[in-house]
């Protein structure tokens, strides 16, 4: 194994985080929200993940563009993520979509989201872009990312992972040579070229890209000046310069920072409804694939001050109980029973209310003998006394989101609508 530079190259990186988008496929979770806010895991969102590892691999200096219904994922960045100090040549700076490049411009593409920032980022002076997306849920420690696009004197560096190949149609999908440098890469491909020996799999971007500061802003002037461009990494940058450069794939295995408890790579996109219940319910499996816990890789956050959570259990045989679940601070559980579920901050269960599979998000209020299975609840909803969900898929379809594989997103306006 390489061993790691006395200088880390993180000290001279800028990450550059992608968090402008709407992720439509979580339906109305990111309708007041945009995807990289919503919550996930008990305490954290999901752009933690991303910002954390940065911060947990060196870097110092961090922007994140922001456009699609920006209000709580910038009042999350400002009051968690406010410790940057400019005297140690530290910076946060969030880049909201402001008409600094035209007047009549928002960003157009992810790389017109860097390309309008350019004035912002080039004065700090940062040798190297990390270009995030703020939407996944991963731990990865970018050094060594940096390390093989300098070694390899590559134009642009991609993490890159192995998915089904039929599950690569959302994603870019490349193909490399015995170099991992990058032959043939396609943007989103109706049907994704599987990885020579293993036919069954396709060589995914995760939409993570190092550059030299430089040559990235070369190459985004001169894609803001080809009419034909959407100014998008995927669909133009990328494949402009696997074209006309040298792009090398690295492997997101040979970087992911696993835990004792953990042994396979772990990164979830979480972009569905389904996904995004899973990845949270696999938190309460013994040992889950995604360790929280882990003190050597924190998932950094903004956390309100708390009291603990309390369980009440009292002489009427209301037994407030837990089994196989996470609860967060502030949660009281009061005579009801909570198997396989995950609870965040601040939410009341009431007496012989029954949660199995339920993924329930900030200051959710439960009422008495509601029966809640295979949910995810959005923030604040006050779930009135009786509710049955989880038993009669027709009925649940009629009055919440139902997937197909049964899971079901519960808003305040859905309920608001059952009284009428
Ligand atoms: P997608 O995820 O489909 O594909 P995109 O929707 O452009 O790409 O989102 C990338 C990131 O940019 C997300 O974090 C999103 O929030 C953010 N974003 C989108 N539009 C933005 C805008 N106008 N301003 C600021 N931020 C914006 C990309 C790559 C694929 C790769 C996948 C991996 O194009 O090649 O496989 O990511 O998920
Ligand atoms: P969070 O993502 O922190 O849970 P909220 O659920 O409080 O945020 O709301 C998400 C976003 O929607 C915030 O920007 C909030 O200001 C806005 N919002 C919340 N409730 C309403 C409402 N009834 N009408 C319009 N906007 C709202």
């Amino acid at each position: 194994m390489v061993e790691k530079r006395v200088q880390p190259l993180a000290r001279d990186a800028m990450a550059y985080v992608l968090a402008g988008g709407r992720g439509s496929r979580l339906k109305e979770l990111t309708d007041r929200r945009a995807k990289p806010a919503v919550y996930f895991g008990g305490k954290t969102r999901i752009i933690d993940f991303a910002l954390s590892n940065a911060l947990n691999s060196g870097i110092r200096r961090i922007g994140v563009a922001t456009q699609y219904k920006a209000h709580s994922l910038i009042r999350h960045m400002q009051r968690g993520w406010n410790f940057f100090r400019p005297e140690r040549n530290e910076s946060f700076d969030i880049l909201p979509a402001s008409q600094r490049v035209s007047e009549t411009q928002w960003y157009e593409g992810t790389a017109d989201a860097v390309y309008q920032n350019i004035d912002i980022i080039e004065p700090y002076g940062p040798e190297y872009m990390v270009i995030l997306a703020g939407d996944h849920v991963y731990k990865m420690d970018y050094e060594w990312m940096l390390q093989q696009h300098v070694d390899s004197g590559a134009d642009v560096t991609i993490g890159c992972l192995e998915v089904p190949r039929m599950e690569a149609v959302g994603f870019g999908v490349m193909h490399v040579d015995n170099t991992d440098r990058i032959i043939d890469f396609v943007e989103k491909p109706a049907d994704p070229p599987g990885i020579p020996d293993k036919p069954d799999f396709a060589l995914a971007s995760m939409g993570i890209y190092v550059f030299h500061t430089k040559f990235l802003i070369d190459a985004l002037r001169r894609d803001a000046a080809d009419p034909n461009s959407s100014k998008d990494f995927g669909k133009d940058i990328i494949p402009h310069i696997v074209k006309n450069g040298k792009a090398v794939a690295h492997r997101f295995a040979q970087s992911c920072v696993r835990s004792d408890f953990e042994h396979e790579p772990y990164w979830r996109d979480v972009g569905t409804i389904d996904a995004y219940w899973q990845a949270n319910i696999d938190l309460t499996a013994v040992v889950p694939e995604l360790d929280i816990y882990d003190k050597s890789w924190p998932i950094w956050t903004y956390a309100e001050i708390s009291p603990p959570a309390k369980f009440v259990h009292d002489d009427e045989n209301r037994r407030g109980s837990a089994t196989s679940s996470v609860v967060a601070g502030d949660c009281i559980i009061s005579g009801a029973t909570l198997n396989k579920s995950l609870l965040f901050t601040g939410v009341r269960a009431n007496s012989y209310s029954k949660l199995e599979g339920a993924v329930v998000l900030p200051s959710v209020k439960i009422g008495r003998h509601a029966q809640l299975k295979n949910v995810v609840i959005d923030h604040g909803v006050v779930i009135p006394e009786g509710l049955i969900v989880g038993e009669d898929p027709v009925l649940d379809a009629k009055r919440f989101r139902r997937t197909e594989s049964g899971i079901c997103l519960i808003t305040q306006p859905m309920i608001d609508k059952l009284g009428q």
